[in-house]
């Protein structure tokens, strides 16, 4: 087992990733490059040949010698830096090194790399030879120190165990960057090392039921999850696995399962293209599955079984116009998902409701209307999709049809029946379909956790793993962006705190005045979404209970409100932008209170409470569960019965502060995957696309937090060992303190840019390089006079 990393001077270990090859590097600086950015925006070295004034000439790989400004050259890293394992390690952190560094490991197979505390993964879309037994004994062993998710993992179990603290791995990062199979490596290790009672094997039986029910295959990953997951580990006294727990955020990419069907039906049912979805193929890029694999392994594997037809007569699979999934032997995964449910004690009776709830989805999909009057009013037709339908879930036809084409409203104390038009009809037959989805992946869940709870409450500390979506910012941006990015934005609080903690824990150990460190919150961001009553998430609510509200009264509320509001701007028509920490994103309001909606009636709930069979049942007492008083106004009464749920910015709202909660009491550790083309091919590093993510996933913004403050720390006595021999006046019998004090004063380094603690001193970036200088300067001095020595006396 090679070690990856670059021929480096050797470390000092400090838990924050500052180290003493920041300052040995800058000795080994002799060409002087710099970064200059070509016009198709990727970043190419060249050496500086000359300057006038502002102006420089620099030649550039190809021969090429061009006279630029110097303002617009960035300082490039000696040589020897190239490919250092820790972007904390090179001399000039700028953007281009960063980029480079990265590619440069990454053209080699190295795809992980520590940016101080956080490490960041970038996605090699082909097997790469790192995750073997040998590895992991030898991450264990600790005989291997590359950066890697092994490594993460192993911290995190030795330090549960060392501070009895629980501890967390924080995986994000954009689609299709990695998060998944990420989370999974780490599983991996640590069923590896806290293995032994069996149930480790259960835990990893999970990926493939959760995967096959609430992944899709979308543009931009053939396996995307649509949902958010935290798998909390238990370990015991002696290290082993007792036990675990699955927390899943399925509401908002996944609530939206059939939208894209919804969608498009709605454009062909009204003869028109609204100008908004003139462009639908980005539409389906943005929000929608293309395929749902269990669904689909259900048709192809249990089609005579449960009398289905072909997958292309299935409406909400026929929208895709794709029903395979490359590399995905059907009948063999579907075989793969059935066992994994044996493992986790599903009983093969529920796995047969479970495939007739998903069975009777599908037919949900193709029930069809017919006009009952000129006034636009329609019935369920009574065909083969309403019957089946009916049977699968257990209720009977006439309940059925007339919940599809009617709705009980209370007006004062008296209950009346309103027809629905074909619009209402489909929407309602949609939000049926979704909701019967959304609650079998919660009750699969559900029963995953109760066999990994083996039968006990757990106990014990414990590791998590959260696979989250990352911030998302598209040529148009709607409602899942919108609760997405809110989520980020706390997840980059906690983030910020956590490595200022880290900061702010040294400084004040060794007694310096840690003030003087700058620290940008985000909290105005997290403001504008979470102030009430005037925050972006309360409007939206407000809005949503107005019958009248329509996303464009809704915009307007905004820019009404929040105008003032130095992180929030007002666009044209329903637009707005808000400022995020990675960047600003504009917002399309279109659909944003019909999502936020997203209520089931209490029709179908009631429908679904009637069944003959257990699982609807179930499915119906959980929506009843999740329901409160709706908070409606006066306008609102007549139909009140309607809105039972919570609002989905609510209820997204309400989890993500227990996730915050759960995560504040453990240990954090970072893992940031990058995605480094839009292709899922390997080999390809694009820099525009892999630069954007670094911002948006906060790796710029750890190496800026780092740096404003003081990130070269140096013991008394290595200071003074170092550069004592430079001073004028003998100081060998003075204490390395003193010693430091009197270099810092002979080379004049300004008071503000150093800070001398008890063990340690503290400096700004770049302060060293004259001292370095110096140094070498004279050693080599030192070293001509003694080969002559040598020389003479040979
Ligand atoms: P995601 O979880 O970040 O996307 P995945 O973990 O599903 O992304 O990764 C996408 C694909 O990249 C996988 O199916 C693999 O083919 C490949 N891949 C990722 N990591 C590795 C690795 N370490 N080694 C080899 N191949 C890898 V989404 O769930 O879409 O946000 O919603
Ligand atoms: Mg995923």
């Amino acid at each position: 087992l090679d070690s990856t990393t670059a021929p480096l001077p050797s470390v000092s270990k400090s838990n924050n990733g500052h180290r003493w090859s920041d300052i040995t590097s800058y000795a080994t600086k002799k060409k002087v490059q710099y970064w200059f950015q070509l016009p198709n925006g990727n970043w190419e070295l060249g050496t500086l040949m000359s300057t006038s004034g502002t102006e420089s000439v620099i030649s550039l790989p190809a021969g090429k010698v061009l006279k630029v400004n110097l303002d617009s050259l960035i300082p490039a890293n000696p040589d020897i830096l190239d490919g250092v394992d820790d972007l904390m390690q090179l001399s000039y952190l700028n953007e281009p090194s960063v980029l480079f560094n990265l590619q440069y490991r990454y053209n080699q197979d190295m795809i992980y790399t520590k940016a101080g505390p956080v490490l960041v993964a970038i996605n090699p879309f082909k097997k790469v030879p790192l995750y073997d037994n040998d590895y992991i004994e030898a991450y264990k062993n600790k005989s291997i120190e590359s950066p890697h998710v092994y490594a993460i993992a192993d911290t995190a179990i030795r330090e549960m165990t060392r501070d009895e603290v629980n501890q967390s791995i924080i995986i994000s990062g954009e689609s299709g960057a990695g998060k998944t199979e990420t989370a999974k490596i780490a599983m991996q290790y640590l069923a590896v090392l806290g293995g032994g009672s069996g149930i480790e094997y259960e835990i990893l039986k999970t990926n493939p039921i959760l995967e096959a029910f609430g992944n899709a295959k979308t543009l931009r990953n053939d396996n995307s999850s649509r949902f958010g997951k935290l798998i909390e580990i238990h370990f015991s006294e002696t290290g082993k696995i007792s036990g675990a727990k699955i927390q899943t955020w399925a509401n908002i990419k996944f609530g939206f399962v059939l939208h894209m069907a919804v969608l498009l039906e709605k454009v062909i049912l009204q003869h028109l293209v609204p100008p908004e979805w003139s462009n639908v193929q980005r539409e389906k890029d943005l929000t929608i599955y293309f395929i749902n694999c269990v669904l689909v392994l259900l048709v192809l594997s249990e089609a005579k079984k449960l009398n289905l037809k072909d997958v292309d007569e299935y409406k909400y699979l026929k929208q895709s116009n794709c029903y395979s999934i490359t590399r995905v032997d059907d009948a063999e995964q579907f075989h793969i998902v059935k066992e994994a449910l044996d493992v986790v004690h599903v009983s093969k009776e529920d796995q047969e409701s479970v495939f007739a709830m998903l069975a009777g989805v599908l037919w949900l999909g193709n029930v069809s209307f017919t006009m009952i009057d000129n006034e636009n009013h329609v019935a369920a037709a009574e065909d083969e999709s309403l019957i089946n339908v009916a049977k699968l879930i257990g209720c009977d036809i006439a309940d059925l049809s007339l919940t599809l084409s009617t709705r009980k409203m209370r007006v004062g104390n008296d209950h009346i029946v309103q027809k629905l038009t074909l619009s209402q009809a489909i929407e309602t037959r949609d939000a049926l379909a979704k909701s019967i989805y959304a609650c079998l992946f919660e009750w699969l869940a559900e029963q995953i956790n109760k066999s990994l709870a083996v039968g006990k409450r757990l106990t014990g500390r414990s590791i998590s793993i959260l696979d989250i979506y990352g911030f998302e910012s598209f040529d148009r941006n709607s409602f899942e962006q919108f609760c997405i990015n809110y989520a980020n934005e706390r997840l980059q609080q906690h983030f910020n705190r956590h490595l200022f903690k880290l900061e702010q824990e040294e400084y004040i150990q060794d007694g310096i005045d840690w003030t003087k460190v700058d620290f940008d919150d985000n909290q105005d961001c997290l403001h504008l979404f979470e102030k009430k009553p005037l925050g972006l998430l309360s409007l939206l609510n407000e809005e949503s209970t107005f019958p009248n509200g329509t996303d464009y009264t809704f915009a307007n509320k905004l820019k009404q409100h929040l105008n003032l509001n130095p992180c929030f701007k007002g666009e044209r028509e329903k637009a707005f932008t808000v400022s995020h920490f990675a960047g600003e994103v504009t917002y399309d309001t279109t659909g944003f209170l019909e999502k936020n909606r997203d209520f089931l009636h209490l029709d179908s709930i009631q429908l679904l409470s009637s069944s003959s069979c257990q699982l609807p049942q179930v499915f119906a007492s959980s929506m009843v569960n999740q329901s409160e008083k709706p908070v409606v106004g006066p306008l609102h009464k007549a139909g009140g019965a309607d809105s039972q749920k919570l609002s989905v910015a609510t209820k997204f709202k309400g989890q993500l502060f227990q996730l915050m909660q759960r995560l504040e009491s453990t240990t954090p550790h970072f893992i940031r995957c990058i995605k480094p083309n839009n292709f899922q091919s390997p080999g390809s590093y694009e820099q525009g696309l892999v630069l954007q993510q670094l911002r948006c996933c906060g790796v710029l913004e750890v190496v800026r937090i780092s740096r404003s403050g003081f990130p070269t720390r140096i013991s008394h006595q290595k200071f003074a060992r170092r550069y004592g021999f430079l001073l004028v006046e003998n100081a060998a019998a003075q204490d390395p303190l003193s010693v430091s004090v009197a270099i810092l004063h002979q080379f004049n380094i300004l008071p503000e840019m150093y800070q001398v603690g008890y063990t340690k001193l503290f400096f700004r970036t770049g302060q060293i390089g004259v001292l370095e200088d110096t140094r070498n300067n004279t050693l080599h001095g030192i070293l001509r006079v003694q080969s002559c020595f040598r020389g003479y006396r040979a």
